[in-house]
């Protein structure tokens, strides 16, 4: 028989029990609100309104996911569906994301947090998150038939876990990848240093590396592209609709790029040396960092990298693949360089007075020519500068560096002037006859050096 003390040892232990099932809990508590985001405007920081304090990401044309909390754990509700995304303005595509959008919404927590996050799912057929980069238990990792069965269309599962290291992490299905991240299902999950002092920054900039191909005229990716994609993006974004990065000057910077296409992307960024100081799998090191001007981000990985603001300026940053500055362009048009097209020219515009020939100089007219596009497609390069087209499309932005921002004002300062005698200019005097590499070889000669005093 029981005595009283057990009956209560033996009730405690089980309201124990109760306490630590998501279950139990998310019965009492019902589902935490899921936030629907409806535009691709960047949303301004979201600053923590419990818990240790720090400097919240600013996801490029994206935003993050708010949470509540319930009883000490950070509760936050994704919905996997089909959205539709506008890639740059007059483009529009049919995509499978979370929350209204693709890329979903960037996940921001703390070290030490214990998160519980409901994914429900509203595709037409079952999916998972996989937390990439995560420290966390194996039936937790969202590899569907390994880890736990695919969620239904239809049903809610729920994903529970402490977040024992800080860093940048990433999120995507580990079921129909394929196809699920060829529409556009990933995103980015922050976790904060719980200590405030362990490097920080000014701001913090999160770009998403996808790519898509999606026929110009229509809406859908075709989801068996392997290499030969058509529209390079950031966060599901096309230049010259992606937004700049705004940044004060004298800001410490970091900028965080997770690769989730099916190729490298070198990021160059101009105006400036940095040094990597984070990847998926952690912090790096002081004595292990090293400068860079461009970053090759991996497949299924994530770089980041600090710098500090001294420079104002507009500088570029970009992929350094060439064709993934470009947009929706084909891959099978012959190089018509040097070639004389004024014959051909002259007979087609007898039958059709608009024709334009393209190519015969290089390839810099298409930026700045205003061509008939089919519906729903952004022309291949385009995007203006103060000083003309500057002939990019896909994975291209600016970062505007300026004096005198204040700390959470990302709103684009526009173009920058160049102080006086700071820019190049024409040269209007003489030009003398270029010397050939040809005979400016003859005129050395072997053994001596070249200038005489
Ligand atoms: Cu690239």
């Amino acid at each position: 028989m029981l005595n009283r003390r057990q009956i209560l040892g033996v009730g405690a232990a089980s309201a124990a029990l109760v306490s630590t099932n998501a279950w139990t809990k998310t019965t009492n508590m019902g589902l935490p609100e899921a936030a629907l985001m409806e535009t691709a405007a960047t949303q301004p920081p979201l600053h923590p309104s419990t818990g240790p304090d720090y400097q919240p990401v600013v996801t490029l044309n994206g935003w993050t996911l708010p949470h509540r909390m319930n009883n000490g754990v950070k509760e936050l509700h994704l919905v996997a569906e089909p959205v539709e995304r506008e890639m740059a303005e007059g483009m529009t595509a049919y995509l499978w994301g979370y929350n209204g959008q693709s890329t979903g919404p960037t996940i921001e927590a703390v070290e030490g947090d214990r998160v519980r996050i409901f994914v429900t799912n509203k595709l037409p057929e079952h999916t998972s998150v996989h937390w990439h980069g995560m420290i966390l238990p194996s039936g937790m990792d969202g590899v569907v038939g390994l880890s736990h069965p695919g969620i239904p269309p239809g049903k809610t599962f729920v994903y529970e876990f402490d977040l024992v290291k800080s860093g940048t992490f990433m999120y995507h299905p580990h079921a129909d990848e394929m196809v699920q991240m060829a529409m556009g299902m990933m995103g980015m999950f922050i976790v904060h240093p719980r200590d405030p002092a362990f490097m920080p920054v000014d701001r913090d900039f999160l770009i998403m590396l996808n790519a898509f191909d999606i026929d110009p005229g229509s809406y859908v990716p075709k989801v068996m592209t392997m290499v030969d994609f058509n529209l390079w993006c950031w966060n599901s974004r096309l230049f010259p609709d992606i937004d700049p990065l705004v940044v004060n000057k004298h800001d410490r910077v970091r900028v965080r790029v997770g690769n989730l296409t099916m190729t490298n992307h070198p990021i160059h960024m101009h105006g400036y040396d940095f040094e990597v100081t984070c990847t998926d799998g952690g912090w790096v090191r002081p004595e292990a960092r090293w400068p860079e001007v461009s970053i090759d981000i991996p497949v299924g990985a994530m770089r980041a990298y600090e710098f500090d603001a001294k420079y104002e300026g507009d500088w570029a940053i970009h992929c350094h693949k060439s064709h993934h500055t470009m947009n929706a362009m084909g891959h099978d048009i012959p190089t018509f360089i040097g070639v004389n097209k004024s014959d051909l020219t002259r007979k087609i515009r007898g039958l059709q007075p608009e024709y334009m020939p393209m190519g015969t100089a290089g390839m810099a007219d298409m930026g700045e020519m205003e061509m008939p596009l089919p519906d729903n497609t952004v022309p291949m390069m385009s995007g203006w500068g103060p000083y003309g087209a500057i002939e990019m499309g896909g994975m291209f932005s600016v970062v505007k560096v300026r004096e005198g921002l204040a700390s959470d004002d990302y709103s684009d300062p526009g173009w920058f002037e160049n102080p006086p005698g700071t820019q190049a200019y024409e040269w209007t005097g003489e030009l003398p006859d270029l010397a050939r590499a040809e005979n400016a070889r003859t005129t050395i000669t072997p053994g001596r050096t070249r200038t005489k005093s």
